[in-house]
């Protein structure tokens, strides 16, 4: 059973700073870094125990289809924050998407008295503990304490050319942000390893703390008049301060960001953006170079991108049968997705590297609009296509998966509450995804994980394989 924790986060943190040797820093007013140093050494201790004791046992083989294609599936790295079930979907720390709705603490205080806060999760990705109100609350201040961006920051958004994707602009403005590192300033001092933790953790909730200015500065300057929708609020949550700074004002649009940013966090640690983020910290780069490499990761079409796709498919959708005057029918998607399969082209939002049911991110956003937006046209559609597109593609008869994935339904509500910029939408992924990596992150650096470096072979190495072993190994 998870019980909430109460501490008195500035005495602890000085005793256990005391104890475990390890110089005290002032910024802990959540309490979570005193709670992080009191879990830290047994978890510590039992992975180093379980690597002495079992670490020659065998958890997996490997095929040279899944060599070949893409290493689905191998399991090769160790990921704490998540796990994911090809049909269940996500847990999070254990919590099912559900849980966490039933469990975490909304803004308004009891758990079910809104969607869950990205801060709350944040603790429970951290420690593994469902946090208290207060502990959230505690945490929305430490992180608007932090928010503070570098000087040179914002003039380098505002003369970033008109065209640049925001993506490009969002991982520019990460790295940028790596002069403030504590982790690469105290590493060129020659601190400890010992204390690399500590140095993520400074890092990892300064990044988190100054996303939000960062990336609307980017949505207002890309297009609007450069001015924030209004002046940073501390008196707000993470995600209410983030939307009123967007422009976007209504409460419904708040609770639809802290869902959306919490969905989005983490999804075990194989996807391509989670993953590239534990490749890049591995070679200890500090976690703004991680980070910005992350969202490198997930500004791929095939990847976080889907979601701007998604939006253009269903307008072109409603666009193309308009200009024929052919009605929206579940005949008339089908014929439009065959066009898109015989053009050559995936059906973005549908299909999966590792899920074979339809994605719980998708099942509770398409909840957010049954409660909030029921009779929107364009969520109708998004019905429609459900409806039809898991037989289209299993006709198809090429994909594992004919279900929708997160990104097939995140843009219709973000439409909904006037959010027209689709090429922006992936921005607010990452926002989302930098939550599950860094939290990651700073467990790597916690736990001493290692530089990552799996083997590749040649295909003519492969070639030999087969003939030296025609029956492969068992
Ligand atoms: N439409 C058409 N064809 C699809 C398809 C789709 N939605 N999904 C998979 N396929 C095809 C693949 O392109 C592949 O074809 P080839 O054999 O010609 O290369 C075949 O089916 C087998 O693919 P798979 O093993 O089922 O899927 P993969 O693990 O290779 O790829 C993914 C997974 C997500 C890239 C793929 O399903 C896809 O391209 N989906 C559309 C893009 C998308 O929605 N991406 C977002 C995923 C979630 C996220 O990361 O944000």
């Amino acid at each position: 059973m998870k019980l909430a924790f109460k501490s008195n986060a500035t005495l602890s943190l000085r005793g256990l700073a005391q104890r475990h040797g390890v110089r005290a820093m002032s910024t802990d007013s959540s309490g979570l870094k005193a709670r992080l140093m009191e879990i830290m050494p047994a978890k510590q201790a039992a992975l180093k125990a379980m690597k002495k004791d079992h670490g020659h046992k065998i958890v997996d083989k490997v095929t040279i289809d899944q060599l070949i294609g893409g290493a689905r599936s191998i399991k090769s790295m160790l990921w704490e924050t998540s796990l994911l079930d090809p049909v269940e979907g996500i847990r999070f720390r254990g919590y099912t998407i559900p849980e966490l709705q039933e469990k975490l603490p909304s803004y308004a205080g009891p758990a079910d008295a809104g969607e869950p806060m990205p801060e709350a999760l944040l603790w429970l990705l951290l420690c593994d503990e469902i946090p208290t109100k207060a502990q959230a609350d505690a945490l929305s201040a430490e992180l608007h304490a932090r928010a503070k961006l570098p000087d040179h920051v914002e003039p380098m958004i505002r003369a970033f050319p008109k065209g640049m994707h925001p993506m490009t602009q969002l991982s520019s403005a990460i790295l940028a942000m790596q002069t403030d590192s504590v982790f690469a300033s105290e590493y060129a001092k020659g601190t400890s390893k010992a204390l690399y933790w500590e140095h993520t953790y400074e890092d990892m909730l300064n990044v988190l703390a100054r996303l939000p200015e960062v990336c609307a500065l980017i949505y207002r300057c890309t297009y609007f008049d450069g001015k924030l929708g209004a002046p940073y609020d501390k008196s707000l949550d993470y995600s209410g301060n983030f939307c009123q700074m967007l422009g976007l004002n209504d409460p419904g649009f708040a609770e639809l960001m802290r869902l959306y940013i919490v969905i989005h966090s983490d999804h075990e640690g194989g996807n391509a953006s989670a993953h590239t983020c534990h490749l890049v910290g591995s070679t200890l780069s500090d976690p703004y170079l991680s980070l910005s490499a992350s969202m490198n990761a997930l500004a791929g079409p095939l990847h976080g991108l889907a979601n701007q796709e998604v939006l253009g498919w269903l307008l072109g959708l409603q666009n193309t049968l308009k200009e024929k005057g052919v009605e929206v029918t579940p005949q008339s998607i089908t014929d439009f997705a065959w066009e898109t399969l015989k053009a050559g082209k995936v059906i973005p939002g549908y299909g999966h590297a590792v899920l074979r049911k339809t994605d719980p991110r998708y099942t509770c956003q398409r909840e957010f609009a049954l409660k909030h937006l029921p009779d929107y046209d364009l969520f109708k559609l998004v019905n429609t296509v459900y409806e039809v597109m898991p037989g289209v593609l299993t006709d198809h008869g090429k994909t594992k998966n004919p279900y929708p994935n997160v990104d097939s339904h995140s843009g219709v509500l973000l439409k909904y509450y006037g959010f027209d910029q689709y090429d922006y939408y992936t921005v607010l992924f990452g926002v989302g995804r930098a939550y599950g990596v860094c939290a990651q992150l700073f467990w790597d650096r916690a736990l001493s994980l290692p530089l990552e470096r799996p083997k590749s072979v040649t295909s003519e190495w492969l070639e030999n394989f087969i003939k030296n072993n025609p029956e492969g190994l068992n």
